[in-house]
């Protein structure tokens, strides 16, 4: 065995693949050579976050709205043909990344095979989305086979952007992979056995440990779904899987009746955690996707505190109710400023392309408050 002196923090996913798996000289090399690369990015991107953080998307609620969240005027804001290969661009995840934002996509080709795309911004409006799909190296493990990947979550933790999604491993489950730089991906252990979907991380640990919210779920179209917590000292074993929420009695409020997931990363506030997910109900047209949001104990998220009985947003404007998948309001990512208290929410819509709706941060607490279950 080959012992390489690196600093065990600076390299912490990397320990399998740097420290203990280096069984020749030239694994060593090349395991050494890895870190030292991935030492300079975490220099580069300590950099970057000493550079003031641009102004995130926004626009004034209409004058002639009441309504606790409002769709930007211009949506939708990537279009399903943005890249030559894409059927639709939707579901996608973006964060604050250097002097503007970087974005991990949805984009289903034309042969609707479903992958992931990064892309950059610097108005969180207007995205160059890269026209080949993320290529993934070993991160935490050898094994990362992936029949396809949808509906990412991002999130920057002490060090690097996390990314998790759907991903295909003998039916859907959670991927988790992580870049520094969005130009270089490394793709982690599966975090569940299939079958689940929306698995979305807190954006800092809880009680020491990683935690993610997730959706158990089926092979298929699954009728039915609940929200799952689940913690991990290490990003590669998780357990402790405790509920969060069930789909609501079809009578108290039906649009979040049959199942329930996820959306974006949750926002800490003086509430607690602003958990924004999604609430389907099964209509003789098939399944309508809505946005509600619920403010979840900072320090034991399992313990729900409110939760929206109506919807914070449902599909309502043609490309949310037209599209490959009708009636679908789907949010995978939030941008926020507590200080300007404000919100963006994007979200895919009919599952055909994305789209933002704004709020006031203050409002939307205040809406699930005095709306709660
Ligand atoms: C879910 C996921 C999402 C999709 C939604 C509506 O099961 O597949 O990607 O947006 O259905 O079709």
């Amino acid at each position: 065995m080959y012992k390489i002196s690196i600093q065990k923090e600076q390299v912490s996913t990397h320990n399998t693949m740097c420290i203990d798996a280096s069984e020749t000289p030239l694994q060593a090399i090349k395991a050494m050579f890895l870190c030292v690369k991935k030492n300079k990015a975490l220099e580069k991107n300590n950099k970057q976050k000493t550079i003031k953080m641009s102004t995130i998307p926004w626009q004034e609620r209409p004058e002639n709205s009441n309504d606790v969240m409002w769709r930007y005027s211009e949506n939708p804001i990537i279009d399903r043909y943005a890249i030559p290969s894409s059927n639709s661009v939707f579901n996608s995840a973006v964060v604050p990344f250097g002097d503007g934002f970087a974005g991990v996509f949805r984009c289903d080709n034309k042969a609707v095979q479903m992958n992931i795309f990064a892309g950059f911004s610097k108005n969180g409006i207007d995205w160059e989305i890269n026209h080949e799909p993320i290529v993934m190296q070993a991160g935490n493990t050898d094994m990362i086979e992936s029949a396809y990947k949808y509906d990412p979550r991002v999130v920057f933790i002490e060090d690097r952007y996390w990314i998790t999604w759907c991903n295909g491993y003998n039916g859907p489950t959670i991927g988790i992979g992580y870049t520094f730089d969005f130009k270089e991906f490394f793709q982690c252990e599966n975090a569940y056995l299939p079958f689940n979907r929306n698995g979305v991380l807190f954006p800092q640990k809880i009680n020491g440990k990683y935690a993610m919210l997730s959706r158990p779920s089926d092979n298929g179209h699954t009728p039915f779904g609940d929200i799952w917590i689940s913690y991990s000292p290490d990003m590669k074993y998780w357990g402790e899987h405790r509920l969060v929420m069930k789909p609501t009695p079809f009578e108290d409020s039906a649009w979040q009746c049959t199942k329930i997931g996820a959306g974006p990363i949750p926002i800490l506030t003086n509430e607690g955690w602003l958990m924004i997910y999604h609430g389907v109900i099964n209509t003789c047209n098939g399944f309508r996707y809505a946005m509600g949001a619920a403010l979840l104990e900072v320090d034991a998220p399992d313990k729900v505190k409110y939760r929206t009985q109506p919807y914070l947003l449902g599909p309502a404007e043609l490309y949310e109710q037209v599209g490959d998948v009708p009636n679908v309001v789907f949010p995978c990512a939030a941008l926020h400023d507590i200080k300007e208290d404000k919100l963006a929410v994007y979200y895919g819509a009919a599952d055909t392309v994305v789209a933002i709706a704004f709020g006031k941060l203050s409002e939307v607490i205040q809406f699930t408050k005095d709306n709660s279950l």
